[in-house]
């Protein structure tokens, strides 16, 4: 009797486990149902609207490829024990979904398309869970969620190291899955410039190619055709992803400079750059040229990257050269001001006109030593120590803000002790990376409208080394993005991770298994 009892009781918590839930980032509200959908043995039938026509074949290949359910659409209405796909206008929130598996069917409603998508990343990590692969079955259960952060990006800097076409379009296809919608692309740096402009065949000639990286002797290159970009962009816009590129002006141009000295101060004929660190060589704040120069890149750009969203940089320009330069000393007491930094401020006023002219907004590191910034500019809190700082001074200036700060966000440290690519860098832990409140304990950030994880890349060699170094912090950081944060639990999520980490090792994507949080 007791051998019975002991087995029952066995049976309830395993079957409890089997229930606790898989999805990352946290639901807002998930309510778990009695009872279970059995899926249809021969075909699953989906009901969904033709302009879902991608998500509808998204979800047939996800049954298919992780579960092993032959599913396809049909069009009969009334047909019961199916999966319907449909958008509900009548929810405020675009990326919004309601999930709901009842013994008759599973309904999955969106604010629009983006979220019927996310509906289905939520099923299919609600059925690592629950889904009974003898009995066919899986569990029932509603679930309603919105994001928190409207906003939620990874960034990867092919600049440093040119990643392939394939690997980004795998990235998209990865980060889609925790329901991130922007993959943001360092496309210039000192180190490389990555991206074709017409007009200006140099700077892919010579400012893609470098002769070396720290000494290794071996020649580095690779730039991205407009026609790549396209393509990723359409990719991407399928996963609800939008690409945002970044040209890095005035500093980190070296690459620029390489192809067209004119566009310096003083001339300057230089390599691309073979070592990391910060460049004093600027583009010349006080030439005319530098500006009909980016008004020439931004129109040929604008038409490749269809969003309004375009980062123009501004981190870590060096001043040195820009005092020196009768030019940009002439163009600064025109301003009437005597303080360099003021011609930072003019310099992206220019650029921001040359932005708007083809409908775009301009995004910016943002450095508390510029006066100030284009009022419709967005800008992104990074250096250690300073977020609270930038995030008071960001909203008093009524700029939007993303949060992406080096504490937490910064995913080219190193994920543990022996991992370390370099002396600097400190170590951020998946923890550390999940503790992330993108407000930073300051109470007035209603500006801040998201987050990002910058991955740089002087040591991220390929697309492997990126999925290695994103998986699984991206996760962590997913759910800072999405999640409330009463929703969220550093216990519960590391519970989650093994689903996530045979997934991946199914469809052979890199990650860091972090052994210490199952210690
Ligand atoms: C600072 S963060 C940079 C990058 C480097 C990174 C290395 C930022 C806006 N600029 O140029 O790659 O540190 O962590």
């Amino acid at each position: 009797m007791k051998k019975i009892s002991l087995l029952i009781m066995l049976l309830i918590a395993v079957n409890l486990l089997a229930q606790e839930h898989k999805i990352i980032p946290e639901p807002s509200e998930l309510q778990k149902r009695e009872g279970v959908f059995k899926f249809s043995p021969a075909k699953q039938s989906i009901l969904s609207d033709s302009y879902l026509q991608f998500e509808a074949s998204y979800l047939t290949d996800m049954l298919s490829s992780n579960f092993s359910i032959q599913a396809g659409v049909v069009t009969n209405e009334k047909l019961s024990n199916s999966i319907k796909l449909l958008v509900d206008e009548s929810m405020t929130d675009r990326e919004a979904y309601a999930l709901e598996i009842d013994k008759n069917q599973i309904v999955i409603k969106g604010g629009s398309a983006t979220g019927v998508f996310y509906g289905i990343q939520s099923l299919q990590q609600w059925m690592w869970g629950s889904y009974h692969a003898i009995e066919n079955t899986v569990s029932c259960v509603k679930i309603i969620d919105k994001p928190k952060y409207e906003y939620r990006a990874l960034m990867l800097d092919p600049a440093r190291h040119f990643l392939k076409l394939e690997g980004l379009k795998q990235y998209v296809d990865v980060m889609a899955k925790y329901k991130y919608n922007r993959l943001h692309l360092h496309l210039s740096d000192d180190q490389g410039w990555r991206i074709e402009v017409k007009k200006y065949p140099l700077l892919t000639e010579l400012g893609s190619v470098r002769k070396e990286t720290e000494g290794d002797g071996v020649p580095h290159s690779g730039f991205y055709s407009q026609q790549d970009m396209k393509e990723l962009v359409a990719y991407a816009a399928k996963r609800h992803v939008t690409i945002i590129p970044e040209i890095d002006v005035p500093g980190h141009s070296v690459a620029a400079i390489v192809a067209y000295p004119h566009l310096t101060c003083f001339d300057e004929e230089l390599e691309v750059r073979t070592t990391p660190g910060v460049s004093k060589n600027l583009l010349c704040a006080g030439n005319d040229e530098v500006f009909t120069f980016l008004d020439d890149v931004i129109a040929e750009l604008a038409e490749v990257f269809p969003g309004d969203e375009f980062h123009i940089g501004g981190d870590e320009a060096p001043l040195d050269h820009w005092k020196e330069c009768p030019k940009c000393q002439k163009k600064l007491k025109s301003l009437g001001e005597d303080t360099p930094q003021y011609l930072m401020s003019y310099f992206f006023k220019r650029v921001n006109q040359s932005l708007q002219k083809n409908n775009k907004r301009p995004l910016i590191w943002y450095e508390l030593d510029v006066p100030f910034y284009p009022e419709n500019s967005t800008m992104y809190t990074w250096r250690m120590g300073l977020s609270s700082k930038v995030i008071k001074k960001s909203r008093k200036m009524g700029y939007k803000l993303i949060s992406c700060p080096g504490e937490h966000a910064y995913f080219d440290y190193p994920q543990a002790k022996g991992e370390e690519t370099c002396d600097w860098m400190p170590i951020l832990s998946l923890e550390q990376v999940y503790q992330f409140n993108p407000a930073m304990g300051v109470k007035k950030s209603d500006h801040i409208i998201g987050v990002e994880a910058s991955l740089w890349g002087e040591y991220v060699k390929d697309i492997e080394r990126a999925f290695y170094m994103t998986w699984p912090r991206g996760m962590a950081l997913a759910e800072a993005g999405w999640s409330g944060s009463q929703n969220r639990s550093w216990k519960d999520f590391t519970n989650k991770l093994n689903s996530h980490f045979k997934y991946f090792d199914r469809i052979g994507v890199a990650y860091r298994f972090p052994a210490e949080v199952f210690n």
